[in-house]
């Protein structure tokens, strides 16, 4: 592990700043590091390759993550990911709340609780929340730490409001895109049908590969290919499952074509691989 510790001296604006937003339009690629302070990160568009405590997640529009400070996290490639942070010190705080009840990281048994899914009605809410917390981060005055603790706040319930809960039924507002994407990660060990999934959601297939395509900066394929990768790589490293297994549950039937694309995605085959991170990222 690297000793990168970013320090919140040059992240706030004061020392008394408790809550402020990171815009990263791009986010650049960016080494492992830790912080002293709390980050909050969601994913507008474009993707990326997230390492979080040592495992690596296929990111892109919709996602958050709930970083702790002394979490070890870094953006190994990315391809136009744009993305905010909004970052905190709980120390700072003002406003008198029992503001682990709404942060999910910082609840007991929070480690399932960390990489969530934001529907698109959800994204709309946080966008316009996170729009007057940075108002408030530029022009401050007399009432802008309470302000800005409030939006905070009002941010925190938002996103837990608007969690994409795939196995609640489909409300109108939902997008398909935001359907397809929840799809796609419960697929991880199955073939996906997109003609299918169409079918069943009345929509084009056309308009909905250029939207995703829009949306994500890659296409479908290439999104579900590199889901299935990462969760091979969760498996090799968490689990003594036999390579063929591993191929199976995420989606390859022959485990040597499995060994050809993961060799492609990470540079190395399946067992070498394994050897390579055994004993790292447990989280
Ligand atoms: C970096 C990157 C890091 C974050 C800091 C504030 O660009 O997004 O994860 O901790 O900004
Ligand atoms: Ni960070």
């Amino acid at each position: 592990m690297s000793g990168l510790v970013l320090r919140k001296s040059e992240f706030f604006i004061s020392p008394q700043q408790s809550v402020a937003v990171a815009g990263r339009y791009p986010q650049p690629a960016f080494a492992e590091h830790s912080h002293d302070f709390c980050e909050l990160i969601l994913v507008w568009r474009g993707n990326g390759l997230h390492k979080l405590n040592g495992r690596a997640y296929r990111i892109t529009r919709g996602d958050l993550f709930y970083i702790r400070a002394e979490d070890v996290h870094s953006y190994a490639s990315v391809n136009d990911l744009v993305l905010q942070n909004i970052i905190w010190c709980p120390k700072r705080f003002q406003l008198a709340f029992d503001w682990p009840a709404v942060i999910p990281a910082e609840a007991p048994g929070a480690a399932m609780s960390r990489a969530w899914r934001l529907s698109s009605q959800g994204m709309t809410q946080a966008r316009s929340i996170i729009n007057q917390l940075e108002h408030e981060n530029h022009c401050p005055d007399a009432f802008s730490h309470t302000l800005s603790e409030t939006l905070f706040l009002q941010l925190l319930i938002a996103l837990r409001r608007y969690r994409y809960r795939p196995d609640r039924a489909r409300d109108k507002e939902e997008s398909v895109l935001d359907l397809l994407i929840a799809h796609l990660s419960a697929s991880l060990d199955c073939a996906f049908d997109l003609d299918a999934f169409c079918a069943e959601n009345r929509c084009s297939e056309r308009v909905l590969r250029q939207q995703f395509r829009q949306q994500t900066g890659m296409s479908i394929n290439h999104y579900l290919r590199q889901l299935r990768i990462c969760h091979a790589q969760h498996l090799l490293q968490q689990s003594a499952l036999r390579v063929s297994e591993v191929a199976m549950r995420c989606g390859f039937e022959d485990s040597n074509y499995f060994s050809v694309v993961f060799a492609r995605e990470t540079g190395l085959t399946p067992r070498p691989w394994r050897q390579h991170h055994a004993g790292a990222g447990a989280s």
